[in-house]
């Protein structure tokens, strides 16, 4: 059915039907494409904003990616037809758009391409598509290959549609000094300017291929006729292409390669798929890529993916979880914070969470997005809504309406940054502020950020929420300028506290008083107004509505209301069991927790348009996978950590039919969200998003290395410090830090309490040169802070240290203080 192969690296999903939106995604700094399983593709590259070379069939408005994509027979995406010139049997690969009863069918998503294995009517076709390691380019691989024992005369037809380009000027010809079918538009424009914005535009998409066609076809309504794409006319009764051009037709790039094959041969065909400004790039590109050997832009790309590689290899009795973690998982994050998420202005918050991210993967690049996000904060310590990557580039849709938490995620992002790296002479980097010629040191610029959060409050001291918090689309409680938010104040008290050991650290004292005095103050105040006796309320609407409690018919409970208190200490024990408690009765579900319920299912004017999204889809009520990441941050926390993996395990599909079947999700990402409204649309809970731009990835990475492994970094070394879950009676880990490399096994001790950690002893310390290890006197040291906690110093850069490190298996009462030492 379906399983990861080739150690990890590769997953195989063996049935087009069983989970048809699933998909998975490749990218390269210039362009990414969301590849579905069943060959329809969303496709777009930066020039210098996100635009599209393959269209849908019509007048389409630029957005951002969204999710749950709906697809539809003219959908664009990439499709083979294979005829058997001998019987005029014909099918189509990977699967749409004929939808043949196939002999088999594999879906091969790798690391660094995506895969299909075909078989039907005696014929095997291997299709990889990859992308070329630093242009906007797809590169597609078809081996064909005679099964049937006898020879055969088939025509393999790639069908690549183009799409509705341009309602001024679209059409397409067949190139034949480039080899390329050629489709040319005019990207539509009204103002004079536009002309000469426009100039750089690659408004041409070509297919060019190793081979010349024997026919092709350029127009899509003449291919298709009336038999449509299940049995295009073009092709019917052993027809070849009539060689045909688009002229202000809607264009597709389709080709008919000729091939006689003897019993058990095989050939190969290359293509080349992407948008070009002119005739001559698209010779450069085909030289470059299709009459070049492949292996050279395949080692290139092997080399881009192999830097997405994490901090952790580990070994646990969870096979999925392990292939996930130890390939997939850092991809996804590097993928995030190295491509921006292919926007020239990403929301400050996601920016800063997926540089995050990179702390275990690219350190460096969290370090130059930390100053790159400074350098626009505004002298009074407020941050903007979204951070400019380019001198061109301007605040786009969400980054025009006004949030307020984006400084808090700069003392979360810092502090796991210096975690990490223990780079405290970032603090020191001098640095300007976008509207002074000041310049102020990293240090004082995140602190008066802190101080930016301290005062931007209401008479009650609770903190506005304009337009929105963390929450887009939860725009209507604060628009009038008088509305607080509940998860931002717990969210400012938990930064504060991050950032407050720092200012001491830094002999800051009076500033660190300055700010413990505001934790003490604002945990009080967030009891004072938003306990509501069993959880915390959400927010305070501008008419002074408190909201997200139990009187509310919809949005009774959010969890990051929840999740937050947890993390900033704002509920005591007893408030913790409440919480806990309420999340299982209405939050949690067999997919996981839900950010709010019940989902709304009417607008709430002093809400936002948050209410106006389909019941359990998105903000409104869906398992929002970010959100159940921050819960499990804050249950770690708090050492409830069987809970907080059961809430990671949970975003991670398993295998088996049945969750296929509801999910839609291959577990080679995590999507943003799975449907929830659990209650209210229980046909339609756990399906997948498919999307996989989500700032889940960093904080899931983040939990894996610091808190189920508990290897979390400090000024001294290496705190070891795991939560494993207890059903797994030993686990081994491999973790790169700072240079070095220690391996850690942990046995569970019979006697032991559950979550005691050590003694743990050092069985092995080299020195690791090319690979070579050489036996070391070790002088790594082991510090047994508490029971459940030993730090390792004196760790040296290109040495390789193996511990084995025994764990207590009995379970007992751990305190919070324990658990959270943050
Ligand atoms: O975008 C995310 C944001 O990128 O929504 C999160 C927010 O924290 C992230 O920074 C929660 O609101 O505008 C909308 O309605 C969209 O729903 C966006 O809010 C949302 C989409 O996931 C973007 O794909």
């Amino acid at each position: 059915m379906a399983k990861f192969i080739e150690q990890g690296t590769r997953y195989q999903l063996d049935d087009p039907c069983i989970a048809p939106n699933s998909a998975a995604y490749l990218w390269n700094p210039k362009m990414m494409l969301h590849m579905n399983c069943r060959g329809f593709a969303v496709s777009q590259y930066m020039d210098p904003e996100p635009r599209k070379y393959a269209h849908v069939p019509n007048l389409a408005g630029q957005s951002f990616m969204q999710p749950e994509q709906p697809y539809f027979s003219h959908h664009p995406g990439r499709f083979f037809y294979l005829r058997d010139e001998q019987t005029g049997e014909m099918f189509s690969a990977p699967y749409e758009p004929m939808k043949s009863q196939l002999d088999s069918f594999a879906f091969e998503p790798g690391l660094s391409d995506i895969r299909w294995r075909i078989e039907k009517l005696g014929i095997e076709l291997v299709i990889t598509l990859e992308l070329a390691a630093d242009e906007v380019l797809e590169l597609w691989t078809v081996q064909l290959r005679n099964l049937s024992g006898r020879a055969r005369r088939l025509s393999l037809i790639p069908y690549f549609p183009v799409g509705y380009s341009s309602w001024m000027n679209m059409g397409g010809r067949f190139d034949a000094q480039l080899n390329a079918i050629v489709c040319s538009c005019v990207t539509p424009y009204q103002k004079v300017e536009d002309y000469f914005k426009h100039q750089h535009f690659k408004d041409l998409t070509f297919l060019t291929a190793d081979r010349a066609p024997d026919f092709y076809e350029v127009g899509l309504q003449r291919f298709e006729g009336e038999g449509g794409l299940h049995n295009p006319s073009a092709l019917q009764d052993g027809q070849n292409l009539a060689n045909g051009e688009a002229h202000y037709e809607m264009p597709a790039a389709i080709m008919q390669f000729s091939y006689e094959l003897l019993a058990d041969e095989s050939t190969e065909l290359r293509l080349g798929f992407g948008p070009a400004k002119d005739e001559s790039e698209i010779a450069a590109l085909k030289q470059r890529f299709i009459e070049a050997d492949p292996s050279l832009n395949r080692q290139a790309l092997a080399q881009y993916i192999g830097e997405a590689k994490g901090v952790i290899d580990i070994d646990t009795p969870d096979a999925q979880l392990n292939d996930f973690v130890n390939h997939w998982l850092p991809r996804q994050v590097f993928y995030h914070g190295d491509s921006n998420r292919l926007t020239t202005d990403p929301q400050t918050r996601n920016y800063l969470q997926d540089a995050m991210g990179m702390v275990y993967i690219k350190p460096q690049a969290c370090r130059v997005a930390i100053i790159t996000a400074l350098q626009q904060q505004a002298v009074s310590g407020e941050m903007p809504d979204g951070i400019l990557l380019s001198d061109e580039a301007e605040l786009k849709y969400i980054n025009q309406v006004p949030h307020t938490d984006h400084p808090v995620w700069l003392a979360i992002v810092l502090s796991a940054y210096l975690r990490e790296t223990n780079d405290y002479a970032l603090l020191d980097e001098p640095l300007g502020w976008a509207d002074s010629d000041e310049t102020a040191c990293v240090f004082e610029h995140v602190s008066r950020a802190m101080e930016y959060l301290c005062q931007a409050n209401d008479e009650r001291g609770l903190p506005y929420i304009a337009q929105g918090d963390w929450c887009d689309p939860m725009n209507m409680v604060g628009y009038q300028g008088k509305g607080v938010s509940g998860w931002l104040a717990e969210a400012i008290s938990y930064a504060l506290q991050l950032w407050s050991p720092i200012c001491r650290q830094r002999q800051a004292n009076e500033r660190a008083e300055r700010f413990e005095a505001h934790v003490g103050g604002l945990n009080q105040r967030i009891n004072q107004n938003f306990w509501d006796g069993q959880w915390f309320g959400r927010g305070i609407t501008d008419q002074g509505v408190l909201f997200g409690v139990s009187d509310d018919k919809e949005g009774r409970i959010f969890l990051n209301a929840q999740s937050w208190a947890l993390l900033c200490g704002a509920a005591n024990g007893e408030q913790q069991q409440a919480m806990l408690q309420a999340i299982d009765q209405q939050l949690d579900t067999p997919y996981g927790v839900m950010m709010s319920a019940p989902a709304f299912t009417a607008m709430r004017d002093d809400v936002g348009r948050v209410t106006q999204k389909w019941p359990g889809s998105a903000e409104n009520g869906s398992v929002y996978n970010h959100a159940a990441a921050f819960y499990a941050t804050s249950l770690y926390t708090v050492g409830e950590s069987e809970r907080a993996f059961e809430v990671l395990r949970k975003m991670l599909p398993d295998n088996s039919a049945e969750e296929l079947a509801v999910r839609g999700q291959l577990p080679v990402y995590l999507p943003n969200y799975y449907r929830g409204a659990y209650y209210q649309y229980p046909r339609t809970a756990g399906r997948s998003s498919n999307l996989f731009n989500t700032g889940t990835c960093a904080w899931f990475y983040q939990l894996m290395v610091e808190q189920l492994f508990g290897l979390r970094g400090d000024e001294q070394g290496l705190r070891v410090q795991p939560q494993l879950p207890q059903g797994w009676p030993s686990a081994s880990v491999t973790r790169q830090f700072r240079g070095a490399s220690v391996r850690i096994d942990f046995v569970r001790e019979g006697d032991k309490v559950s979550g005691d950690v050590g003694p743990a002893n050092l069985v092995e310390h080299n020195r690791v040169t090319n690979g070579k290890r050489t036996p070391q006197v070790s002088s790594v040291r082991i510090e047994q802070l508490t029971e459940h906690c030993f730090r390792l110093t004196e760790l040296k850069a290109g040495q390789h240290y193996h511990l084995i490190c025994h764990i207590g298996s009995v379970t007992a009462v751990h305190s919070q203080a324990e658990a959270s030492s943050l």
